[in-house]
């Protein structure tokens, strides 16, 4: 029997859906047959052309500023896991710096004016947010007054 020429095509495009598991797979599997599904995925799977793309690398330490009434974190984005954080008061009051990541406050610190202090807390994967706790609950609140910061791990 002689196959058409697209036939191949036809081949790929059932094992390709029997092999994702698509709302179509049971028409792949039953049109490829039982066994052959996967015989012709694995000749396919070296001619796939697919763009590998390696995750950009993240860094896994940043430098945090505070002062009236700023918080600036050094970068947008670190890595998951541990982060070493250098924090410094370059403001003329006292402040803290409080990390919340994965809905619970995770480090903190309290800082007198002038001074610095390292942090290494694991970050999980997501938004990670930065305040002074200071004044909270309060019309001075440090936070509502601008020192809060957003960054992500990834
Ligand atoms: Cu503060």
């Amino acid at each position: 029997m002689r196959w058409p020429a697209w036939a191949p095509l036809a081949l790929a495009a059932a094992a390709a859906t029997a092999a994702t598991g698509g709302p179509e797979s049971g028409l792949g599997a039953a049109a490829a047959g039982p066994g052959r599904a996967g015989a012709a995925a694995s000749t396919l799977a070296g001619r796939r052309h697919r763009l590998v793309v390696p995750p950009p690398v993240l860094a896994q330490s940043l430098t945090v500023d505070e002062s009236e009434y700023r918080i600036r974190p050094s970068k947008a984005a670190v890595g998951a896991g541990t982060v070493t954080i250098r924090v410094y008061n370059r403001g003329e009051d006292d402040h803290d710096l409080v990390v919340i990541a994965g809905g619970a406050a995770i480090a903190h610190v309290a800082l007198k004016s002038g001074t610095s202090a390292v942090l290494t807390p694991v970050l999980p994967p997501g938004p990670v947010r930065l305040i002074c706790s200071l004044q909270a609950g309060t019309p001075q609140s440090h936070e509502l007054l601008g020192m809060h910061a957003e960054l992500r791990a990834g």
